[in-house]
């Protein structure tokens, strides 16, 4: 049996010196040490020997037995740390190479514009407010002082929704934010200062300064002794703190039906034209009974701005349909 012992480890000892990974050494280790191995095989023999014969050929077993696995043990040593050092070499990363960072893109030009224009109000003390897109015909015009029939209504070509909400009122894709004003002026008591920008829709004609959706920025002011100097005011300094002192600004007499007096607020850039951005006004008496508000107790001016086009002006975009064309060449330059 000692022969045989010997043969055996030296075999083994040879196989496992030669595997070249952990799998392989592990099939050898079951090939030597398993159930159906050589070495399993002579210590079933052990029983027939006799006593003297038994123990030293189980002494000279074990002693086999654990040469293999001390050998098997630190093969696999070598192996895993060769392993490891293979994998940690093809997963390193040269931190010193300079890479671009990936494109996550940003957000689009309206959008910075309309938080712009949200961080200046709210830098002047108005809270921000939201209201519906699709909206009953009493809130875009009846209790804006537009009834129905009404001339004014042409004013704004409107794109009508197939249905009538739960009271029998036809509803529509607003056309402008200043239904904004009605919910807000049902929801609280004056003093009330308030910006809501929002989407509006109109079935204008697309062309460089209209859009048949876009955006607009309604303002509303309501509080005891408020007078048009104040509109004019707000306006100037919104004006400057947005587009900075070299724009020109004007307002112009004009007209619409929920403010009294009204007025047009045009912007001119250096060297320029004129560009209409918004309409405003004083709140007329009829707006304010509409909601309940005492225009005998209060007043208030209300503005109504178009953000495309404030856009456009502030970047020097010459045609509105850039900004919804989608052409990463264009929107990567805001
Ligand atoms: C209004 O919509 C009024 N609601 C504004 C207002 C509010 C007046 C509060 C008084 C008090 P107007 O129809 O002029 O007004 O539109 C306001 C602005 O929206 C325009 O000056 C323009 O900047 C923008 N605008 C209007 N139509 C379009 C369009 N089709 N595409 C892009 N911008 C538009």
């Amino acid at each position: 049996m000692n022969d045989q012992l010997v043969a055996i480890q030296a075999d083994a000892l040879a196989r496992i010196q030669a595997a070249s990974s952990v799998d392989e050494l592990t099939a050898i280790g079951q090939e030597v040490l398993g159930k159906r191995s050589d070495l399993v095989g002579l210590r079933k023999q052990l029983g027939g020997l006799d006593e003297a014969t038994r123990k030293a050929a189980g002494e000279a077993l074990n002693a086999t037995t654990q040469a293999i696995k001390a050998a098997m043990a630190d093969r696999e040593g070598g192996l895993a740390g060769a392993e490891r050092t293979a994998r940690y070499e093809a997963e390193r990363l040269d931190l010193t190479e300079v890479v671009d960072p990936p494109s996550v893109g940003h957000l689009h030009i309206v959008t910075q514009t309309w938080q712009a224009l949200e961080d200046i109000f709210v830098g002047m003390g108005y809270g921000v407010a939201e209201g519906p897109e699709i909206e009953t015909d009493w809130y875009n015009f009846e209790a804006l002082n537009i009834p129905d029939s009404h001339p004014a209504r042409s004013m704004w070509d409107t794109l009508w929704v197939d249905t009538d909400d739960a009271d029998g009122h036809p509803m529509l894709l607003r056309t402008h934010t200043s239904n904004v004003q009605i919910h807000v002026m049902q929801a609280q008591e004056p003093p009330i200062y308030v910006v809501a920008p929002g989407r509006t829709y109109r079935r204008d004609t697309t062309d460089a300064t209209h859009l048949p959706v876009f955006h607009q920025i309604e303002g509303l002011v309501v509080d005891k002794g408020i007078t048009m100097a104040d509109l004019a005011g707000t306006i100037q300094a919104f004006t400057q703190a947005y587009f900075g002192q070299e724009f020109e600004s004007r307002l112009r007499p004009s007209y619409f039906p929920f403010t009294e007096p009204s007025a047009e607020f045009d912007i001119r850039p250096p060297g320029g034209d004129w560009l209409e951005l918004g309409g405003c006004g004083m709140v007329h008496p009829n707006v304010f009974r509409h909601v309940g508000i005492d225009p005998e107790e209060w007043t208030g001016f209300a503005f109504g701005f178009g953000i495309d086009r404030l856009a456009k002006v502030r970047y020097a975009v010459d045609d509105l349909r850039e900004f919804v064309t989608s052409d990463v060449r264009f929107l990567e330059q805001f």
